[in-house]
């Protein structure tokens, strides 16, 4: 596929092709762990791809086929965080993955090979996930002294059930694509040489469909794990539509015009 370069990065790539916006990590040397730089990258580009007009679909995946991504690069892990060159410790990958359930647009987890610890919990907090038949699955937290008790729990136990989810976690095992797919983890599971052939048709799919719906059923399914901040988000999508109404209109117009608003054409639904 034609990809073109948005915008270079370090440590991610981040490309274009008809409507879809892809983020891919590309530390394949490292099973694509993620540093505090590859996160920072990762969120201008899913900013950006928020922004950017021509996008109706973002896929997040990672370079090489090996990996999806394996996580915090435990290399550069510090007293209280991830390292980079400042010095400073952050979990800032809690914020990228609030921005992939923020995004009113949908975000597909492309995963060939490790999707594993905190590039698991990436792939779980993404929209849905097309995984290769090499793809295996697990969260490592307990082992290597971390946990994700944030949507890596939480909305983990949402898609698997509780007792999924434990497991998962208090034993850290790896699973393959058959077995993610077994309990409803991925979508679908298809060979590696068909991954991005497969993903971009669903992508197409949905760039088909009505951008609001899209959009409006991401908020309502977000709505229902997030609480108050969900129906923020849901309400905010609601004020959108109604600024689109004349009805809000006139209220606009008529505090610029410097008159009072005259709402009584608009009907007073049952
Ligand atoms: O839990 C959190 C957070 C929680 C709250 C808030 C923020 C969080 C942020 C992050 C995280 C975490 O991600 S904790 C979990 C961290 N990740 C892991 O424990 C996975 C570590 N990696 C592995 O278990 C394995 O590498 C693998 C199952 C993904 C692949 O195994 P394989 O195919 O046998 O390859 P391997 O030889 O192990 O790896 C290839 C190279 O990549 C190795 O380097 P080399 O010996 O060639 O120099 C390996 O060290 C490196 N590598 C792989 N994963 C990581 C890594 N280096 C650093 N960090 C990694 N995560």
């Amino acid at each position: 596929y034609p990809w073109e370069t948005i915008k270079e990065y370090q440590e991610i790539l981040f490309s274009y092709y008809d409507g879809i916006a892809k983020i891919s990590i590309n530390r394949p040397h490292k099973r694509n762990a993620f540093t505090p730089l590859t996160v920072r990258e990762m969120s201008e580009a899913m900013e950006l791809a928020r922004q950017d007009e021509r996008v109706g679909v973002v896929i997040l995946t990672g370079e090489g086929g090996d990996a999806f991504c394996s996580g915090g690069d435990q290399s550069v892990r510090g007293h209280g965080g991830y390292v980079g060159e400042d010095k400073v410790p952050r979990l800032n990958v809690l914020d990228l993955q609030m921005q992939i359930r923020r995004i009113p647009k949908p975000v597909v987890a492309m995963v060939a090979g490790y999707a594993i610890g905190g590039g698991h919990v990436l792939h779980v907090v993404c929209d849905l996930t097309i995984a290769a038949e090499n793809a295996r699955f697990g969260q490592t937290g307990p082992k290597v002294g971390s946990f994700d008790g944030g949507f890596g729990a939480s909305y983990l136990a949402r898609i698997v059930g509780q007792k999924k989810a434990r497991e998962i976690w208090f034993l850290c095992d790896q699973y393959d694509a058959q077995e993610a797919l077994d309990m409803g983890l991925v979508n679908k599971v298809v060979p590696l040489d068909q991954l991005e052939e497969v993903t971009i048709g669903w992508c197409r799919k949905m760039l088909e469909k009505s951008p609001i719906a899209l959009r409006m059923l991401k908020a309502s399914f977000n709505a229902e794990l997030d609480g108050q901040a969900g129906i923020q988000q849901l309400a905010g999508d609601a004020t959108l539509l109604y600024y689109l109404s004349e009805e809000a209109k006139e209220g606009k117009d008529a505090f610029l015009e410097k008159r009072k608003p005259d709402f009584s054409k608009f009907p007073k639904f049952p």
